[in-house]
């Protein structure tokens, strides 16, 4: 187990009351209807969490990247589409954490002290995976750049105050052409395409965005021309954890979900046999391993050492952990499982698996880093042998 702070705690703590009053509660109605839940921005002013990200000289709550993921598996474990929003717009931050000027970063992080939500568009229609493929546009006139293209399955895109979009300055130079602006709702010829209606997280909200000569301050470029794709991959690994975070939320409230339902079904009598309590060690042993997983990556980057491959571990364990134990959960419930709320956790499960990079684009990652570090070789391979 982690040791965390007395702070760290009250956070965890209060994060907990805020899911239990306003998420659990509200959570089946909006996963049914498919809706936007305003009422969690509303919700959230007083506890200014949407800021949670945001450095404290910009007004924000400076939480360090363990408090962050501690809250996120809480908000996985209410809703994990209620918890996506809070998490897509932490990514949306983290681009101009890395890339903004002061200026930039006191005008994007302002919204978020209302409870205002980031977006993030980077994938394309013909770029998904591969990230660098995309075919948006921006195009250089005095001190405007001027965007044109489509980017889709943008979570948060329908009610974003501000966003980060990539798009590329040098189409001749593919992936060294790519850029990151700063685009702010509202712009003419930025628009909201079609809503994407989901098989999980359907509390948040997914969507195509258009731009059709969008004319941008040119000072809302992040970073220089050409540092995109950098700025989207440093984005990505501090964003993908929060993923980490929402699935093992899941899987913990897969677990207790069917803890309960074994104590009601049995109350006051033996449990029944080993095969029932043998899977629910192996679920207790998942959620835990995958738990310190994803704190340990978050230390790597709260010491400001690379953790690259560890977010990308941490992604991939903790969102298969996720759907294993969500589904491991339906079955040992059976009917009941297959007609409660165990199944939300498991068609929520699914998508931790895919976005922020799926997990077959994380397992490359990680075995970039693991070749990139060859071990010495052998005194005998070195002798040809
Ligand atoms: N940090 C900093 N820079 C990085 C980086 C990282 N973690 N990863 C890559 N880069 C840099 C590389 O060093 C390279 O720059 P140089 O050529 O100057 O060295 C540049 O970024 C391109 O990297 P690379 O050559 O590795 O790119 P590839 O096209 O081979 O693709 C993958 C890399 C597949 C890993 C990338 O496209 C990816 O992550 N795809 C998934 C996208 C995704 O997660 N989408 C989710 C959408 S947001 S919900």
């Amino acid at each position: 187990m982690s040791i965390l702070s007395q702070e760290q705690k009250a956070i965890q703590q209060a994060a907990k009351e805020f899911v239990a009053k306003v998420i659990i509660p509200n959570a089946a109605k909006f996963d049914k209807s498919g809706e936007f839940p305003m009422l969690l921005l509303e919700a959230s002013k007083p506890s200014n969490i949407f800021a949670m990200a945001v450095p404290k000289e910009f007004g924000g709550l400076n939480y360090d990247a363990l408090t962050q993921a501690l809250v996120l598996e809480e908000w996985g474990y209410g809703c994990a589409g209620m918890g996506t929003t809070l998490a897509a717009s932490v990514l949306s931050m983290d681009s101009v954490l890395i890339a903004g000027t002061d200026e930039q970063k006191r005008r994007y992080f302002k919204p978020m002290l209302n409870a205002e939500i980031g977006s993030f568009g980077l994938t394309e229609p013909g770029a998904g995976s591969d990230a660098a493929a995309g075919t948006a546009t921006a195009v250089k006139k005095g001190d405007e750049y001027i965007l044109n293209g489509t980017k889709c399955w943008i979570t948060n895109g329908g009610f974003a105050t501000v966003y980060v979009i990539f798009a590329n300055t040098d189409p001749a130079a593919g992936v060294k052409g790519i850029s990151a602006f700063i685009v702010e709702r509202g712009l003419p010829g930025f628009t909201i395409g079609t809503t994407d209606h989901k098989l999980g997280i359907r509390a948040s909200n997914t969507v195509e965005l258009l731009l059709k000569d969008v004319h941008v301050p040119a000072t809302n470029l992040l970073g220089k021309e050409g540092e995109g794709m950098k700025i989207a991959m440093k984005t990505l690994d501090m964003a993908r954890p929060a993923i980490a975070a929402l699935s093992v939320g899941i899987a913990q409230r897969a677990l207790d979900t069917c803890v309960a339902h074994v104590h009601a079904r049995f109350p006051g009598k033996p449990f029944p046999g080993q095969t029932l309590q043998f899977k629910l060690a192996d679920m207790q042993i998942l959620v835990e391993a995958a738990r310190e997983t994803l704190h340990q990556a978050m230390q790597l980057r709260d010491a400001g050492v690379p953790y690259s491959k560890e977010s990308a571990i941490c992604k991939t364990f903790c969102s298969d952990v996720a759907m294993q134990v969500s589904a491991t959960a339906v079955s040992l419930m059976g009917s009941y499982g297959y007609t409660s709320e165990l199944g939300k956790y498991m068609r929520d499960s699914k998508i931790m698996q895919i976005y922020e990079g799926t997990n077959q684009i994380q397992r490359l990652v990680i075995s970039r880093a693991v070749l990139a570090h060859a071990p010495a070789a052998s005194a005998a391979q070195k002798a040809g042998k």
